[in-house]
């Protein structure tokens, strides 16, 4: 199976060598540059996934529309000094009321997937209990529009947007809210899953549990490292939940969580700073990929969480084989790598974007994909997440230059066996960048938020072309 994929790389390769980012079409023909003339293209291998992604929240408003519930970002927003602009998702890009237009954009560019995430207050109010049929049909509607334009829905569950009333009885800190979790996967899974292939259960549990309850920069807000890891426990066992679930309901399809990794490098030579690394690493990759691809929790971060740690007791005796239920597929979102110094201080080695906990680092795609396989096995990875803020309204080569260099470090990976079968850059539209309110814009898309116009960027029209190529 591998084999293929590299033997169709190699053959797609031949014929797209000497595409430059402003051509339109692929030169096939004998007046074409050769190899010599221009470098070399990449090809990605035949059905590659060419995708983009959002989220509900950043870019749905209807916040009140036809009986969505608040979620906690709602709440969360609207608290003075909460996000840097006071801005909030109650409009964001108005894609509830706009999603027709947005579909065409998205046929326009020649996606192939699109990476979307429900709102479980839309469809579910409070969380549980009766279901929002307008909520719901919004989603078939998107669901529907999709597949009319050829492009396959690629449907988060959980990006970040926990209803208030569950809230209320804890969040993610009450055991209880991985069922909860787990009975609206069910239903959602059900109700889309004769039209949705594929599904993620969480979206970045890792940043739910540093920046929304330790730092309490995002919502809840709690600022509490002890009870940050009992809500990180309990997210992870609302996938592994989940997993259960969507298997329970009998669709076909395939299933599996959304993490935000980063490969840490000691800061220098020393053994002080490789041991500080391996510590890095637990926290920033192991706890996380640990429980969900090998049904347990490293011991060396285990080790970190003192005897009488809340978390202690919420791991359950079953627990970890629930988190570890097999899953089909695994979206790796990259941005940034870490570097740790001997005395485990993090540091900056290169340059960063607009958003200042952004390293720019493309090899560091090329390290996790890589380690991934090597130290995880051979399960389809998607890359569900990659991406830069640019200050550029429209002529953002930016973020042209990140999204080929991180293109051309995917494609090393897969020439050497990973199996990666697409990649969704952050994001389709500017958006709501959570505590940075409307300051940064993701977008390959420009939204005029007094007007809600769509510009296509720069970036828009490369990528048009990187697909319509199947390379760069
Ligand atoms: O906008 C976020 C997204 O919601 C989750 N991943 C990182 C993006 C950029 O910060």
């Amino acid at each position: 199976m591998r084999r293929r994929h590299v033997l169709t790389l190699a053959a797609a390769g031949a014929v797209t060598a000497g595409c430059s980012t402003r051509r339109r079409t692929p030169s096939t023909d004998a007046s074409a540059p050769s190899a010599s003339a221009a470098p070399a293209g990449l090809a990605f291998p035949k059905g590659f996934a060419w995708g983009a992604s959002t989220s509900a929240y950043q870019v749905e408003g209807g916040a009140t529309a036809d009986g969505r519930g608040p979620s906690v970002w709602d709440v969360f927003s609207h608290e003075a000094g909460r996000t840097r602009d006071g801005g909030t998702g109650d409009v964001a890009a108005d894609h509830y009321h706009r999603s027709y237009e947005d579909l065409d954009l998205m046929r326009d560019l020649g996606l192939k997937s699109y990476r979307f995430s429900i709102s479980w207050p839309r469809v579910l109010p409070t969380g549980r209990g009766t279901v929002n049929a307008k909520g719901l049909d919004f989603y078939h509607r998107l669901v529907d529009g999709l597949l009319a334009r050829g492009i396959t829905p690629l449907v988060t569950l959980f990006h970040w947007d926990t209803p208030q009333a569950l809230q209320e009885a804890g969040g993610w800190t009450n055991r209880d809210c991985a069922s909860w979790f787990a009975d609206y996967a069910s239903m959602v899974c059900y109700s889309l899953g004769d039209k949705v292939q594929t599904w993620l259960t969480l979206n970045e549990p890792k940043t739910v549990t540093e920046v929304g309850y330790t730092a309490g920069v995002h919502a809840p807000g709690v600022r509490d490292r002890r009870v940050a890891n009992v809500a990180a426990h309990h997210l992870l066992l609302g996938h592994g939940l989940a997993v259960q679930a969507f298997r329970a309901t009998g669709r076909k399809g395939r299933i599996g969580a959304a993490l935000n990794l980063s490969p840490v490098y000691p800061a220098d030579d020393s053994d002080a700073a490789r041991k500080q690394a391996v510590i890095g690493d637990a926290e920033e990759n192991r706890r996380w990929l640990d429980p969900v691809l090998l049904g347990r929790y490293p011991d060396d971060w285990l080790a970190t969480q003192p005897a009488d740690a809340p978390v202690r007791a919420a791991i359950h005796a079953g627990d970890l084989a629930v988190i570890g239920t097999k899953s089909d597929i695994l979206g790796v979102q990259y941005y940034n790598p870490a570097y740790v110094t001997a005395t485990g201080a993090r540091v900056q080695k290169h340059p960063t974007s607009q958003a200042s906990w952004q390293q720019l680092y493309p090899q560091g795609l090329y390290d996790l994909l890589t380690r991934i396989r090597r130290d995880y096995g051979d399960i389809p990875l998607t890359i569900t997440e990659n991406g830069i803020p640019s200050v550029h309204p429209t002529d953002d080569e930016d973020r042209i230059t990140f999204l080929r260099d991180h293109l051309t470090a995917a494609h090393r990976a897969i020439r050497e066996g990973v199996r990666l079968e697409g990649y969704h850059v952050w994001s389709l539209l500017d958006n709501f960048e959570w505590a940075e309110g409307y300051t940064q814009r993701w977008g390959l898309i420009h939204v005029d938020y007094s007007t809600q116009q769509r510009h296509r960027k720069a970036s828009a029209d490369w990528y048009q072309q990187v697909i319509a190529r199947n390379g760069i």
